[in-house]
């Protein structure tokens, strides 16, 4: 039986949805150009007023916001609302310059919660469940905002923070933990470690669920992840930007939900910032029709994904966004073609003697560009003596060859070697930006 957590809202049909969407995007325009002395410059710059936005196509009229102006407008000065009126503050550290800090309402951090209720709900995940939460606590968004989400569901939150591996497998045991949400790279060094201590997750442990993101990971990631550990992994997307952990796909793993009566989602061509229609890949702009504290106007998220606004089979009628391949800016150009990280953790998932984790190293030598992947091994390839290191360097090269098109060199490195990670892992050494 499917579940919902608001049925009404979530099968709503698509012209009142709409409708409801139009009606917020007026509201909203009103209410930034009135309370944001940086929207109104911005409207006024672009030579549009709030009366210019008529129907939800009109959102196009309107400017994109960028990570960028959270920047410039260090560290409020974008906020609709006066500080008493906020209840949190979550702090998102940049690689360069300013971090971006986000500001709550309480009704904010409502709205939040029930995002996320909603979400949990889709993947049969409530009363009775003992939540995990391995996300960080405190400035990063996954943390607390899993935690009031999962409250909201109804689940037993068992507020672990990322580290301390050892102890979060002995209570995973002791208190019958049944979902965890982590990042994908912490799932994969849990396992391990569990495996080090002599635990087996799929069968010592009551896990039935991963809720799984905040990076980017491949389908093949998935099906490793779930047939390991025996449980059903799925995907979560959000950024601090927009709240934190937001949206997730439904039990038929096809698509992220994006709640439409709250977020405004529409792909991009990310050079010439013209809409794209469903199916093509793109650029992600979302516009929140809800929030108060910090609204975002059509802002530009640099993660490229697909749209569909297809019905989906559990009946949800808001557009989904398929696996988000990364940001736009983690492409890599190796000698003018373009490779995402993702795409080399396809190939390399599918191989069965190639462990999960890995490093892709990319130089200039000699003013060409190279690309380096070192792997590990699986345990049971590790063991096989028969198994040739030469012979399956080149079998990864070719097959990375075959999809990218490019000349990979493949170094096979010692097990346990590559650094494992408890949030956000990195997976590419590029020292030609250094
Ligand atoms: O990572 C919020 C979050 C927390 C999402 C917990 C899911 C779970 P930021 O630190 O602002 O927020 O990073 C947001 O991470 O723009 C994507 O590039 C990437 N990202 C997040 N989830 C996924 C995902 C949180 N499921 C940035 N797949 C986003 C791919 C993801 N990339």
């Amino acid at each position: 039986m499917i579940e919902y957590w608001n049925p009404q809202i979530e099968r709503m049909p698509v012209d009142e949805l709409k409708e409801l969407q139009e009606q917020k995007l007026k509201e909203l325009v009103h209410y930034v150009y009135q309370h944001s002395p940086f929207y109104r410059k911005k409207f006024d710059d672009a030579g549009v007023k709030p009366e210019d936005i008529k129907t939800l196509d009109d959102v196009k009229k309107l400017p994109f916001t960028y990570k960028q102006d959270l920047r410039d407008t260090y560290p409020t000065g974008m906020f609709c609302v006066p500080n008493e009126q906020l209840v949190r503050f979550h702090v998102s550290s940049g690689t360069t310059g300013k971090p971006t800090i986000v500001g709550y309402t309480k009704n904010d951090i409502d709205q939040w919660s029930l995002s996320l209720a909603r979400a949990l709900t889709s993947i049969g995940v409530g009363r009775g469940d003992v939540l995990q939460i391995s996300y960080g606590y405190g400035l990063f968004t996954g943390g607390l905002g899993m935690h009031y989400g999962a409250e909201e569901a109804g689940a037993t939150v068992l507020p672990t923070s990322a580290g301390n591996t050892e102890k979060q497998l002995e209570l995973m045991q002791d208190l019958g933990t049944t979902v965890l949400a982590c990042t994908p790279s912490y799932m994969l060094f849990m396992n391990e470690a569990a495996k080090q201590a002599g635990i087996s997750i799929k069968d010592d442990t009551k896990l039935r669920v991963g809720v799984l993101g905040a990076e980017p990971w491949s389908e093949e990631m998935r099906t490793r992840i779930e047939e390991s550990s025996g449980i059903k992994a799925y995907d979560i997307f959000g950024t601090s930007e927009l709240s934190g952990p937001l949206f997730t796909e439904c039990t038929y793993q096809d698509g992220i939900h994006i709640w439409a009566d709250q977020f405004l989602v529409e792909i991009i061509d990310p050079k010439t910032g013209k809409p794209l229609p469903d199916g093509e890949q793109g650029e992600l702009v979302i516009t929140t029709l809800v929030k108060k504290a910090l609204p975002l106007i059509r802002y530009k998220i640099g993660d490229l994904t697909v749209k569909t606004s297809e019905i989906c089979k559990c009946g949800r009628t808001h557009p989904r966004i398929m696996r988000v391949l990364g940001r736009v800016d983690d492409m890599l150009i190796i000698r003018g073609i373009n490779v995402f990280p993702g795409q080399i953790e396809s190939v390399l998932m599918n191989i069965p003697e190639v462990g999960e984790h890995f490093m892709i190293i990319v130089d200039r030598v000699n003013e060409l560009d190279t690309m380096k992947v070192q792997i590990e091994m699986t345990d049971a390839a590790f063991s096989d003596k028969v198994n040739d290191i030469m012979s399956l360097e080149k079998k990864v090269a070719s097959s990375l060859k075959s999809v990218l098109n490019l000349a990979v060199k493949v170094e096979l490195v010692e097990n346990g070697s590559l650094p494992r990670s408890m949030g956000k892992s990195k997976k590419v050494i590029d020292n030609r930006k250094i």
